[in-house]
């Protein structure tokens, strides 16, 4: 995928072997080699988007610099941090988001239950973030798959299994910076379906159907908003995947069109572990095309997984990756909206390393670095599948959006799928590391994540498992993946599941997140338009602040809006907030105790609608603006919309609009700053109306310029 230049083969023939080589590949972004050998040895990149090429030696003052070494068999890689500097990154990894005297390493691993400190999760993020104590920031990508110890007990440091491999660092003004610039390089997120930013219900596992449809009903009746139901492993015959249980799920394409009808899309899972069998019809196919992962004698390997005994599916060669795509085509025609791959690490039972062989081959194409160990090709095995099963799924509709969730990952991954954080625990500390996760992630190139709302292994502490539900839905209510999830044998997990109080804060917490949809389908919008993180650290809105560095309670939604809940069960903790006059806000809940309490930025306006049952329920006719003003009387946001679906805003079907609020006297002037894209009328044929409350001001009488009059008539 990477080729060199001419420029850097020339810069690196000029200098000796072993000297370092620097280069430059956009403007403040540096790639360094431990040598000339190893820049022209440099492997196809798996993280970022395309290749990128040097456009010529480093600058001299590039302020961040980086040393190579062998140390006892490993390649290694140091960056030397400046004193008072705080490091974030490294994905999705368990302990407290402030990453200083951490240590992870990448190595894909089914991990169910985790606790802190977890050496390995489900995804492998050889990044780091560092944000000097005067907010300008640095991030360094060491590029390499192979099993990776990050060390940040006193410096950055890497230490790889493989071979010497290029460290890329960004460097710019502040971390929101750095972080864009990742996506220059690892691309962004695609938009997703706008479904698939609603609420979704998911357990280990709802079956019979029957089941499925109580459930769906349950959230009807009930009025709690919710916009997708899950199918696990146990719609399967016998865990095949790509097959129906005739009992349990004899018609799928009735239950899929019945509950669509009820304005809900649905997810099933699929596997990577295809049961060694002959006569079924994924094991022939795979086995005629000679599909599967071999051992390193050749012959076939075989892991048991949920079926019992399985094969693997090489993603690394083309062929199967297309053959594997064709495999969503019957069965998404049964009408199913999203994919989840599980198990994709891939995990494989009964075996004390949790996977395969790292001496297994993987024929990969010569694109992704030609054949090789599954050592090597490990941490991208789960990344090839969600692309595979992408590529598939789109090939079917290529006029929707696809939506695929992904355990296992690599940096970049985010290119192809969502990401839950695994098998956590339904306790408190899990309900913290919620936050810290989906904070890294975020900071990590991975907008679109989430944890299993209420935990997944487990029924919560005795006494307090309906507060903590109760606690975790109000958090989880407000992060980019918002889906409930527990485990086989555990009590019922519904919002309704914890009696009435429960299911009341549920409600609320729900109805807050459809009631901000327009905000955050915004969100989503500049995290596939820039790479921006739809989660924030509070230390992104003062970062000089350095109380705020660690602060990992509290988070940002946005620019725009902070969000501060109780994650621990008493009120022991108090986080620590900007110092800023964000104004406290609410939707009429704010006495509830166990949602968080939200505030907005001075100089914010936030676009909301009004509460639906699922995102495609009403049109946004009545839009309100959440303002606060700042200091000088004014007040910006900007509106995202478009179909919600397809790809026409590609071509410009799309509306983006550029609110501004200014105060003069006792009035409020409304304006449309500016629109962008050609949409018209997004909210469809009834008349817009634009309400504005004002949170810091209330009462103030607001008039409309004729932008809004003309903004509010367009044909
Ligand atoms: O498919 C069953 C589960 C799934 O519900 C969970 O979310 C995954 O992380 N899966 C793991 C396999 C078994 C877990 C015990």
């Amino acid at each position: 995928m990477i080729r060199l230049s001419c420029a850097v083969l020339l810069f690196a023939l000029a200098c000796p072997t072993r000297a370092q080589v620097s280069e430059s590949i956009e403007e403040g972004i540096v790639r360094f080699h431990a040598s000339a050998a190893a820049a022209s040895a440099m492997p196809p990149s798996f993280a970022l988007v395309r290749p990128f090429p040097a456009v010529g030696p480093a600058p001299e003052n590039f302020p961040v610099s980086v040393s190579f070494a062998r140390e006892g068999g490993k390649s290694v890689a140091t960056v030397a941090v400046p004193p008072g500097t705080s490091l974030y990154g490294t994905g999705c990894v368990t302990g407290p988001f402030l990453r200083n005297g951490q240590s992870v390493v990448t190595w894909n691993t089914d991990a169910y239950g985790y606790a802190y400190p977890a050496a390995s999760l489900y995804q492998s993020h050889p990044w780091v973030l560092a944000v000097r104590p005067n907010g300008s920031a640095f991030g360094v990508l060491a590029d390499t798959t192979w099993r990776t110890t990050i060390d940040l007990t006193s410096q950055i440091s890497f230490a790889s299994d493989g071979p010497e491999f290029p460290v890329t660092v960004i460097e710019r003004d502040s971390p929101l910076e750095v972080v864009r610039a990742l996506a220059v390089l690892t691309g962004t997120m695609e938009m997703p379906p706008k479904w698939a930013i609603g609420y979704h219900q998911c357990r280990y596992s709802y079956y019979p159907e029957a089941r499925v449809r109580e459930v769906a009903r349950g959230f009807r009746e009930r009025q709690i908003p919710c916009d997708v139901i899950w199918m696990d492993i146990d719609y399967m015959r016998g865990f095949r995947c790509f097959t129906f249980d005739p009992q349990h799920f004899p018609d799928p394409r009735r239950l899929n069109g019945d509950l669509h009808g009820q304005g809900f899309h649905t997810v099933w899972m699929i596997d990577p572990g295809i049961k060694a069998e002959p006569g079924y019809f994924v094991y022939d196919q795979g086995t005629a095309l000679d599909a599967w992962v071999k051992r390193a004698d050749g012959s076939v390997y075989q892991g048991e997984v949920w079926p019992g005994m399985c094969v693997f599916p090489d993603f690394l060669r083309r062929e199967t990756r297309e053959w594997w795509g064709t495999l969503y085509r019957d069965f998404m025609a049964t009408g199913i909206d999203g994919v989840w791959n599980d198990m994709n690490e891939p995990a494989v039972f009964n075996v004390q390393s949790k996977t395969m062989p790292e001496d297994n081959i993987h024929r990969a194409d010569p694109e992704l670095g030609g054949p090789g160990p599954h050592a090597r090709y490990h941490n991208v095995y789960g990344m090839m599948m969600v692309k595979a099963s992408r590529d598939g799924v789109m090939a079917v509709n290529p006029d929707k959006r696809p939506f695929v969730l992904t355990r296992a990952n690599y940096i970049g991954g985010h290119r192809y799928s969502a990401m839950w954080t695994g098998d956590n625990t339904a306790d408190w500390p899990h309900l913290e590391e919620s936050v810290s996760m989906v904070l890294n992630m975020g900071l990590s190139g991975q907008p679109f994540a989430g944890p299993d709302i209420g935990g997944f292994a487990g029924n919560g502490p005795s006494g307090q498992e309906g507060v903590l539900f109760a606690r975790w839905m109000g958090v989880g209510a407000l992060l980019p993946f918002s889906r409930g999830h527990t485990g086989k044998g555990n009590i019922d997990k519904e919002p309704w599941a914890f009696g009435p109080e429960v299911e009341a804060t549920c409600r609320q917490a729900l109805e807050r997140r459809y009631r901000l949809l327009p905000y955050l389908y915004t969100l989503f919008h500049f995290a596939h338009a820039d790479g921006s993180p739809i989660v924030r650290p509070v230390f992104f809105a003062d970062p000089l602040d350095p109380a705020l560095r660690s602060e990992d309670d509290a988070f940002l939604l946005g620019n725009a809006i902070l969000v501060s809940p109780r994650l621990v069960p008493d009120r022991s903790r108090v986080p620590v907030l900007p110092k800023a006059n964000w104004a406290k806000f609410d939707f009429g809940d704010g006495a509830n105790p166990d949602l968080p309490e939200l505030f907005i930025r001075p100089g914010a306006i936030v676009p909301t609608g009004p509460v639906m049952q699922h995102v495609n329920e009403k049109s946004l006719t009545d839009l309100t603006l959440l303002v606060c003003l700042d200091d000088k009387g004014e007040a910006k946001g900007v509106l995202y919309e478009d179909a919600g679906d397809g790809w026409g805003f590609r071509n410009g079907e799309y509306l983006k609009t550029a609110f501004h609020i200014r105060r003069v006297d006792d009035l409020l002037l409304l304006r449309i700053a500016a629109t962008e894209g050609r949409m018209r009328r997004p909210w469809g044929d009834s008349p817009r109306t634009i309400s504005v409350r004002v949170v810091n001001a209330p009462g103030l009488r607001v008039v409309q310029d004729e932008s809004v009059t003309a903004y509010l008539a367009q044909q």
